[in-house]
């Protein structure tokens, strides 16, 4: 049976998952952590950038969050309470390595020291993400991602965390979604540091790519066992908006620009021809150097891919232009139309997530996938006891899961799925106001109460496991 009518889920589907289908929750530490000025943490990019007046929507901070720096314990009991399998965290540059230079802040790594062993007493696979977009400011001063030099820094931090927590955890992300990173960050300026310029986002790009790729040999040269190593991307399809040749033209620039441009160079070798061609039209190239594009396709274990909704492109602006005012082709993304939204007005498309993970079982054969992020902001409606009866949310997964099913069945070597988020949390620009936690925070009293979708995924793990 279905959750919600809207989405059929194929509960038999996911019930063909094999038991050992990975099955769990991610967060990431500036979004849940809180004590951003303790035990000898510096500033991040975003706790400058949260200063800055409109940047955050009600000019919120994750200078608290859900305050998980305190009470990490209780969180990691929650989650085996809840039968997760798998703790997506990451962990925070600026707390472990102060000004994102020199030695280990021996405080900072004992945090993270103390959470894999909690998850570990528990029987939870620590999955840790070393860069969750919270580079120290200190760096950012000296140029950030659009400087090279970063991508050296960010290797040497990688490997101070390793040096402590490699004995214990097996699953190493390198980078999440260096789009948003990059081009959130540096293009579109909403996010951290706020920038707006084409070409500090392409180098940003480029430097990330070989950020990743001088780590993951870092990391393989000094694992004294056998380590599951992966970066995670955030993708989606661009479907033309109709079938003009504008369209389908700015259908394949926004998928150079927003898909093969992370994952070529990483599984393929190199950037793409037409990606090239389209930077140059506006004057932009990308500041690759010898040696670069053999760091980066350093291989991994596991492509980790965040998928939340795809756009259609068109190539004609509001007024049917095809060009800007430079003359440059016009590339515009618009809704669907006519699907259900989130919170956040994202379409729910799960049918779109089959179509991804099949794409890239056939354009980058052999590389093994977990969904790392999936999840749904909902204005959830608490009772008077703080619970929330998050039909939406637990529909949204359950089409989500069964469209990763659908996946395996038709031939995607997908091997797990983490849920977006284990707890309501700081959703960057859009502050404490969007929730997309399984469980809910009450910030006030920073009270935990796992919501039915919570429940809906431990019941599914539970079933999937044989364990129901
Ligand atoms: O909250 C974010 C997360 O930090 C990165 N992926 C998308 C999520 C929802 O916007």
């Amino acid at each position: 049976m279905s959750a919600d009518a809207r989405f059929p889920a194929d509960d038999a589907l996911i019930a063909r998952l094999p038991p050992d289908f990975r099955i769990g929750a991610a967060t990431s530490a500036y979004q849940i952590e809180g004590a951003v000025a303790e035990d000898g943490r510096t500033p991040s990019i975003w706790d400058t950038f949260c200063r800055v007046p409109g940047a955050i929507d009600n000019g919120d901070t994750g200078d608290t969050a859900c305050d998980h720096y305190h009470r990490m314990p209780e969180d990691v009991a929650l989650m085996a309470d809840l039968g997760l399998d798998t703790y997506r965290f990451s962990v925070s540059w600026p707390r472990v390595q102060p000004g994102g230079r020199g030695p280990a802040n021996p405080k900072g790594l004992a945090f993270y020291d103390r959470l894999v062993d909690a998850l570990l007493d528990h029987g939870i696979t620590p999955w840790l993400t070393l860069y969750h977009w919270d580079l120290p400011q200190e760096l950012q001063d000296a140029g950030g991602w659009p400087a090279r030099d970063t991508a050296h820094r960010f290797a040497d931090y990688a490997a101070l965390v390793h040096d402590r927590l490699g004995d214990r955890v097996t699953h190493w992300t390198t980078l999440n979604e260096p789009f948003c990173s990059a081009v959130l960050g540096h293009v579109e300026g909403v996010h951290a540091p706020g920038g707006r310029s084409l070409a500090d986002g392409v180098a940003a790009v480029h430097h990330l790519h070989l950020a990743h790729g001088l780590a993951a040999r870092r990391l393989r040269a000094e694992a004294r066992r056998p380590l599951d190593l992966a970066v995670t991307h955030l993708l989606g399809t661009s479907a033309p908006a109709t079938d003009s040749p504008a369209d389908r033209e700015a259908a394949r620039r926004a998928d150079a620009f927003g898909f093969r441009f992370y994952l070529d160079p990483i599984l393929r070798g190199g950037y793409p021809d037409d990606l090239i061609a389209d930077l140059a039209a506006h004057g932009v190239e990308i500041p690759v150097h010898d040696g670069d594009l053999a760091a980066i396709a350093t291989p991994i274990d596991t492509l980790g891919v965040n998928y939340y909704r795809s756009m259609r492109s068109s190539g004609t602006d509001q007024h049917g232009s095809t060009t800007d005012a430079q003359g440059r082709p016009v590339t515009r993304n618009l809704p669907h139309g006519g699907l259900p939204v989130t919170g956040l007005d994202w379409e729910v498309m799960p049918h779109d997530l089959t179509d991804l993970l099949l794409r890239i079982a056939r354009d980058y054969p052999g590389t093994p996938v977990v969904v790392t992020e999936n999840g749904a902001a909902y204005d959830d409606v608490p009772d008077a006891r703080g619970r929330v009866d998050d039909r939406d949310r637990t529909a949204y997964l359950s089409a989500h899961l069964a469209a990763v099913a659908r996946a395996r069945e038709a031939g995607a070597d997908v091997r797990g799925y983490l849920a977006w988020s284990l707890l309501d949390n700081f959703e960057w620009a859009y502050g404490y106001a969007q929730r997309f936690g399984l469980v809910r925070v009450d910030y006030a009293t920073q009270t935990r109460t796992p919501k039915r979708s919570a429940h809906w995924l431990r019941d599914t793990a539970r079933r999937v496991r044989g364990t129901a």
